[in-house]
């Protein structure tokens, strides 16, 4: 009406996992947005992968200290998103800007009649063997999972788009001998098959010592079935080329060191589906120099802080048994001695 504006008070909800991987501390986080789109981001910090400095690793890495470089290195996550978007049976759309020329005759001789303009592309990926894919360069489009029997009002196949967000990449080395087989999943920036319960993951720890045949090859997924309405997985890669910096010591900083992709509504919905949020306010414009009012349709916002946190205290490490119960206390290197036991044993195992 006239005088009034709207708003809706976004929230987001925040599921995050840390974990601690050799020198490296990565957190997970799982963000649910109130339009139905979940972003999912990795970022890492703790200490940057590193060597001693000499002058002649100048082409390998960063002096970051006196005697210290941090070398050049790329973090590929490979995470597998099981979609069922309006049911399982499921296709794969490429969206893609392209350009056209048509005529448009009102144009003088001196500009000729020649006009490009832009155009959307709707195209059905309908094998396995054509969806290793990366995103178009200038995001010049958009992959969608979309159910072709299931349209939305306005009769679009109802899907979600998986957009890059931060940081999307895959690896820089695509011929080296160490990643000949072993981690073709990190060789393009996403890639849909078919889902099935015998491709549970798209690597396995064996990987890294059998690069010529490893136990689980990514491109075996890829063999030519149909992805025409059918259960698929979609295998999408987050992280980051790691270009050490100064500022990365003492730890890498998660500003940068952070990677992201968004998946996000497609005609699933006739709107956007915020509009239904009961957080909607409406705000009344006053005379110049009157108080401002609003209406919150009763609806009072409800804060979940958490209680503020007491004063720094630390009472040594707690430990745990296998099953959860509390555990002696031990010593930082007794704890790391256990920890490392199983790479110990694995060692005297190969000799
Ligand atoms: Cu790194």
């Amino acid at each position: 009406m006239k005088g009034e504006m709207g708003a809706i008070k976004g929230y987001e909800l925040v599921v995050r996992t840390i974990s601690t991987v050799g020198n490296y501390n990565y957190l997970f986080d799982y963000t649910f947005q109130l339009d139905g789109t979940l972003e999912v981001r990795i970022s890492a910090s703790g200490y940057l992968q590193g060597a001693w400095w000499d002058d002649a690793e100048m082409a390998y890495g960063t002096k970051i200290r006196d005697t210290y470089m941090g070398s050049i290195h790329d973090h590929v996550v490979n995470y597998k998103f099981d979609f069922d978007i309006a049911g399982t049976q499921n296709s794969l759309m490429a969206v893609t800007l392209e350009n056209e020329v048509v005529q448009q005759p009102w144009f003088g001789d001196d500009w000729g009649q020649d006009f490009q303009q832009q155009k959307i592309v709707r195209t059905m990926i309908r094998n396995e063997s054509d969806a290793l894919l990366d995103y178009p360069k200038n995001s010049e489009g958009v992959y969608v999972i979309v159910n072709e029997e299931k349209l939305n009002r306005w009769g679009n196949p109802r899907g979600y788009a998986i957009h890059p967000g931060m940081s999307v990449i895959h690896l820089t080395n695509l011929n080296s001998k160490r990643t000949k087989n072993n981690v073709n999943f990190a060789k393009h920036h996403l890639a849909v098959s078919r889902r099935k319960d015998s491709e549970p993951s798209s690597s396995s720890m064996w990987n890294i010592n059998l690069p010529g045949a490893p136990t689980v090859d990514f491109y075996e997924f890829f063999d030519g079935e149909s992805l025409e309405q059918e259960d698929l997985t979609a295998w999408v890669n987050l992280g980051m080329h790691h270009i050490p910096r100064a500022e990365d010591s003492p730890m890498t900083l998660t500003n940068i060191a952070t990677s992201s992709v968004l998946l996000t509504l497609f005609n699933f919905n006739d709107w956007d589906p915020a509009m239904e949020s009961m957080n909607a306010i409406v705000i009344d414009v006053p005379e110049p120099g009157e108080a401002w009012s609003g209406d919150e349709n009763g609806v009072e916002i409800e804060y979940c802080l958490p209680p503020r946190v007491g004063k720094f205290n630390y009472n040594g490490l707690s430990t745990f048994k296998e099953d959860g119960t509390p555990a002696k206390a031990q010593r930082v290197s007794e704890m790391r001695k256990q920890a490392e036991s199983y790479h110990a044993i694995f060692a005297s195992t190969e000799l």
